[in-house]
């Protein structure tokens, strides 16, 4: 029976419930990570413990556990289990309050750590790449609510995936306000052009990806010059290769937008290598 980690405790699932008058449901006022177990291990463990305290930090939620305590239960839900390779969805909710928005009237933030297996793309995505489409549903506007917040409010971004699933496609590209690209409804964005790496920068509204920063990492290491920079749809329109980068997907090529083949239309070399360093890096961390 899966345990469930809920206000400090380890429950069966069936157990672990929360309240009608929870803000994390009325208001989706809360925040949450999606993280990795890789071996038995969880992955960028404090990168993500860092994320979800500065979300709750930027929505003014204060989480009742230390970041170190949160990083323990992590561990433990894991174990409790017995997690090889599988995902964990840790969620904080604002908690149980009255049937308005203060959340001064809230009580007990709700911290919810839930270990289970996850859905990967299908092998033939990582082969013949996937397809995009531009979404009409713009990123959240930065100065509203900052898409670097990892906040249960998902809608434009859910919005998105279903003008995709619409098209046929399993990601969407979603733009900025000010028609830059902004990123994927659930992932990171690269492009390669003549040898060199770019990607939006956090100005461009986007999550600023733990598995976008890493694969950044692993690609300066290994000689690549990358660029965080604007770029417009053209840009992908006219790159050699593009890639998505999220926790599920890892490193994923793309390779059409809008029923255009980005470059040749195959996964290019550079995505292939980032994908195999990215493995190598989860292997040895
Ligand atoms: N952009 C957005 C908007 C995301 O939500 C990423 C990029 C990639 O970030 P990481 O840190 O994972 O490299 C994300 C995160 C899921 C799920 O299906 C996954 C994400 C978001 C929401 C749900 O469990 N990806």
């Amino acid at each position: 029976m899966t345990k469930v980690y809920i206000c400090g405790k380890l429950v069966d699932k069936a157990d672990a419930v929360v309240s009608v008058f929870d803000h994390g449901l009325l208001y989706g006022d809360g925040v949450f990570e999606g993280i990795r177990v890789y071996s038995g291990k969880v992955f960028l463990i404090d990168e993500h413990v860092e994320r979800l305290y500065e979300s709750a930090e930027a929505i003014r939620l204060e989480i009742p556990m230390t970041r170190a305590a949160m990083a323990q239960a992590l561990n433990e839900t894991v174990a409790a289990n017995g997690i090889r390779d599988g995902y964990i969805r840790l969620v904080v909710t604002r908690g149980a309050g009255t049937l308005g928005l203060d959340p001064k009237k809230t009580s007990d933030p709700q911290v919810i750590i839930i270990a289970d297996s996850i859905a990967l793309y299908p092998s033939e995505m990582y082969q013949e790449g996937l397809k995009l489409i531009t979404a009409s549903t713009l990123r959240n506007h930065p100065q509203a609510l900052s898409p670097r917040i990892k906040s249960l409010n998902y809608l434009n971004n859910i919005l998105a995936k279903i003008e995709g699933a619409d098209a046929g496609c399993v990601e969407a590209v979603m733009m900025n306000h000010l028609g830059h690209v902004a990123e994927c409804t659930g992932d990171n964005i690269f492009l390669v052009k003549n040898g060199v790496i770019s990607t939006p920068g956090t100005d461009a509204g986007i999550l600023e990806g733990i598995t976008r920063n890493c694969v950044i990492k692993l690609a300066r290491e290994a000689g690549y010059e990358v660029r965080e920079k604007t770029l417009i749809r053209h840009d992908i329109y006219v790159a050699d290769e593009c890639f998505l980068t999220g926790t599920a997907a890892e490193v994923i090529p793309a390779t059409s937008l809008d029923g255009r083949l980005i470059g040749d239309g195959k996964p290019g070399p550079v995505t292939k290598n980032l994908l195999e360093r990215f493995h190598k890096f989860v292997r040895n961390h």
